[in-house]
């Protein structure tokens, strides 16, 4: 008998849904729909996201985001998907973003069951019509203020896990509530996209899991609860504005009776509280223990690893969050991931193919070019006026120029992960950049690891599935552990493995010196 659990993935370009089946250890059905290509002129969206004249301000629209819902469901059942089947649903969201809801969202919840679309009277469930999301840089006043209010980052470290950052929901709410006081007064919850998602999917209003709580700067990382300090040093009355926190395999309910009457879904499936792409992403790589480390190339580029004691970043350049494990998980983010390969794509007239053959016609080192690649403000290290840097590099050769942004993206994050103290050996990679084996060979010689791919590169739903079962199997009180939760999942394409090559570590090893001597030098303003 099939035992079928099933992912979603509301990223930052997407929403995605996976369906396993628990018995045979196959994916059985996947489907996706680009937000750009399926509603990006009915909502102004390019990208995922709303154009804004100010470029630090980068706002998503939550309202498009249930009907991208509407449509992913409506393709699965015209397509056949087994949703009747599904024995519990869970799911992922871009981390960070949020979404403000008036008190009519909880009638809404329980009314949609009724009506024949969610956007039915969605517009007045919004206090906040647009969503701040991770790509967001425009908080960088309310970082301070918060910062302040908590003794420094020192202290923000020890308490969250990490610094304040401008796409972290607290210096979002804050900067709403300072703009707009009496919107902030007319919201009832703030939900981040994963709670918000599956808020609509089970029908209640639902809490937020300890793994995507941890990117607001308002939980106490080691006690797993929101902090006193923190929500007062955010914004007044917060907390009864946001949704509890519970461990990541807490069962929430069934799904909302509407997509069972709507779609066919299971009227019994449960649901599993969702999570954020990046803890969902370690478990749709198989990362349940320390000692490996993975690197999804998605819209950002994300390098992380478990840990199981917690260490933060002394710098705070590095984020430590909750794993669905129960243990934690650092990792380091880059804004400069798949939107900047597309830029020097786009620049130089190629596509993805002849991108790959730059990097085959060109050689470790690049002759001794180098790139800082800052085409948009960066996180890691902290830019808000970018600015690409060529060093020894003819803008106008193309094909040294995409060797260039690839390097840089690698060296950076061999030099910015020195801190989480993981020996890599082996790296996982995933997301949409990892089929290429090119960049997969650079990501090998800069950090001297194998670099092992996946036959599917949407970790983030796929763990999410995976959770599903996981939090299925605990609620029927049969649970299961981690490594026979993943097993047979994870698939990995033995053939397309990358062994570092010496001499090219060698020439990394050096530029990796070099590199970080430009950063500092961009950093101090010598350039
Ligand atoms: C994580 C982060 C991004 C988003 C979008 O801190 O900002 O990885 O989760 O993918």
């Amino acid at each position: 008998m099939s035992k079928y659990f099933m992912g979603l993935d509301g990223s930052t370009q997407s929403l995605t849904a996976t369906i396993i089946d628990f018995e045979t250890k196959k994916t059985v059905y996947e489907k996706s729909i680009n937000f750009e290509e399926t509603l990006g002129a009915k909502y102004a969206v390019k990208s995922g996201t709303l154009e804004n004249r100010n470029p630090l301000v980068v706002h998503s629209s939550p309202k498009m985001w249930l009907e991208s819902v509407d449509i992913l469901f409506s393709k699965m059942r015209d397509e056949g998907a087994p949703l009747s089947k599904v024995l519990a649903i869970s799911g992922s969201g871009q981390q960070h973003g949020s979404v403000y809801l008036t008190e009519k969202f909880p009638p809404y919840l329980s009314s949609i069951k009724d009506k024949n679309s969610l956007t039915y009277s969605a517009d007045e469930i919004f206090s906040r019509k647009t969503s701040p999301i991770w790509m967001d840089s425009s908080t960088e006043e309310e970082c301070e203020e918060i910062r302040k209010a908590l003794g420094g980052m020192k202290n923000v470290l020890k308490l969250t896990g990490s610094d304040v950052f401008a796409r972290f929901t607290a210096p979002q709410i804050r900067k709403f509530f300072k703009e707009d006081k009496e919107g902030y007064e007319r919201t009832f919850r703030i939900h981040l996209v994963s709670s918000f998602l599956a808020s609509v999917i089970s029908g209640i209003d639902c809490p937020i899991d300890t793994g995507d709580g941890a990117g607001m700067s308002l939980m106490d990382i080691e006690k797993l609860s929101w902090d006193e300090k923190a929500l007062n040093a955010t914004a007044p009355n917060l907390k009864s504005k946001l949704p509890h926190v519970v461990k990541s395999d807490t069962c929430i309910g069934n799904v909302n009776a509407y997509f069972v009457e709507k779609y066919g879904m299971n009227e019994k499936a449960k649901v599993i509280v969702f999570s954020g792409d990046n803890p969902n992403s370690l478990i749709g790589v198989g990362l349940i223990g320390e000692g490996q480390a993975a690197y999804s190339l998605g819209t950002s580029d994300v390098f992380m690893s478990v840990m199981q004691k917690l260490r933060v970043n002394e710098n705070g350049e590095g984020h430590i969050f909750g794993s669905p494990t129960g243990d934690y998980m650092t990792l380091l983010v880059y804004k400069n991931g798949s939107l900047a390969r597309e830029k020097v794509r786009d620049t130089y007239k190629l596509d993805w193919k002849t991108f790959t053959d730059c990097l085959i016609n060109t050689k470790p080192g690049n002759d001794g070019g180098l790139m800082l690649p800052y085409f948009y403000p960066e996180i890691i290290p902290v830019i808000t006026n970018p600015n690409v840097m060529r060093f020894n590099l003819d803008e106008k050769d193309a094909a040294k120029n995409v060797r260039g942004v690839i390097e840089a993206q690698m060296l950076s994050s061999k030099i910015h992960s020195d801190w989480m103290g993981v020996k890599t050996n082996v790296i996982y990679a995933t997301g949409g950049a990892s089929k290429d084996k090119e960049i997969r060979r650079v990501m090998a010689n800069v950090h001297n690891a194998s670099v092992c791919s996946f036959e599917s590169t949407s970790s983030a739903s796929l763990g999410a599935a995976i959770r599903a079962l996981h939090g299925y199997y605990k609620s029927e009180n049969k649970e299961i552990s981690w490594n026979v939760a993943i097993e047979g999942f994870i698939k990995i394409d033995e053939k397309n493995k990358v062994i570092p090559d010496t001499e090219a570590v060698k020439i990394y090893n050096e530029m990796a010196q070099k590199y970080k001597e430009c950063e500092n030098m961009f950093l101090s303003g010598k350039l």
